[in-house]
């Protein structure tokens, strides 16, 4: 396969510093060489440009944190996406989780398959659906989902250009923290969460039995991967650290199954803080997740 390595080193939609560095020690786990030795061809396109947060005011604009440097970086990345040919895998590094809303929107408006739909599965201890009116911190990265589907601000949700994601072609993994309010906008909007209870009781191989099955109608499938779907203990280099997330090997087996279904044709890695990690052990396992969703086996 032809993997391109995009980095968005922002970290404005967080509310701590330093997941900005996470495509740096991304890089530095040997990405693109660990990708190379499964077979596959992988071009590195370098940074989008993110503004440096010492640079600015902290604004609010109604209720969200830097969200016109955001909505700049965003765009960019949906441009830098949508502009790449039909057989690239895109392999976009955040970053913290606003950068989804310029990666979901490019990558499904790229190529033949432009404007049809695309699935989207969240692997994310949270399930990042606030809106500007619901959030508790004003913090953008707790909301992409909810703008990706057409819900919140009008600069966010424009992004698309008129498209947005329907809710019923999201699946959601490893959630385990949801705000009050939030709760009630994901019923509101149907979207299928599985729990970290649900993954105790039925198991990864299951849930991505039922994950297939309802994204069945989606032209293909994006991963979005939050390092704190992770349990701290695998992954404690992130900022929004939850207790009791996903195993290693929960979360290998989860990304080995997708890349069995052969409908995976873009990832995201996001949240990795090398700033509060533990000699780059978050970057690592990040790196061994894409190295199973593009193939790599034990035997
Ligand atoms: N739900 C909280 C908020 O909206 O502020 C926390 C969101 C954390 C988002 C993380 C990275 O996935
Ligand atoms: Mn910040
Ligand atoms: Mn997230
Ligand atoms: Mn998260």
């Amino acid at each position: 396969m032809n993997v391109s390595i995009l980095g968005i080193p922002m970290d404005l939609g967080a509310g701590r510093r330093g997941v900005d560095m996470g495509a740096s020690a991304l890089r530095n786990a040997h990405l693109s060489r660990t990708l190379r030795e499964l077979g596959h061809t992988v071009h590195d396109l370098g940074d989008v440009p993110v503004a440096i947060p010492e640079t600015m005011d902290k604004h609010i604009e109604s209720g969200l944190v830097f969200l016109d440097p955001i909505v700049q970086a965003c765009r960019t990345t949906a441009e830098r996406l949508a502009a790449l040919p039909d057989d690239v895998f895109p392999l976009t590094l955040g970053g913290d989780h606003s950068v989804s809303m310029g990666t979901v929107t490019g990558n499904a408006l790229r190529g033949n398959a432009a404007g049809t739909r695309m699935g989207l599965i969240w692997v994310d201890a949270h399930t990042d659906y606030n809106t500007p009116s619901s959030s508790p911190s004003g913090n953008i990265h707790g909301m992409p989902v909810a703008h990706l589907t057409g819900r919140g601000d009008p600069e966010l949700v424009g992004l698309g250009g008129g498209w947005s994601l329907r809710p019923e072609d999201i699946v959601m993994i490893g959630i385990r923290s949801v705000d009050r309010f939030e709760r009630d906008l994901l019923r509101e909007a149907g979207i299928k969460a599985y729990t970290m209870k649900d993954v105790d009781q039925l198991g990864i191989t299951r849930i991505v039995a039922e994950t297939q099955e309802r994204l069945s109608d989606t032209a293909r499938l994006h991963v979005s991967f939050d390092a704190d779907a992770l349990d701290p203990s695998v992954a404690p280099g992130v900022g929004t650290p939850v207790p009791g997330g996903l195993t290693y090997r929960e979360g290998h087996l989860l990304m080995e199954l997708l890349s069995d279904s052969g409908r995976v044709t873009s990832m995201d890695i996001v949240e990795v803080n090398p700033v509060l990690d533990v000699r780059n052990q978050t970057a690592e396992v990040m790196v061994s997740m894409a190295a199973s969703l593009l193939g790599q086996r034990i035997l």
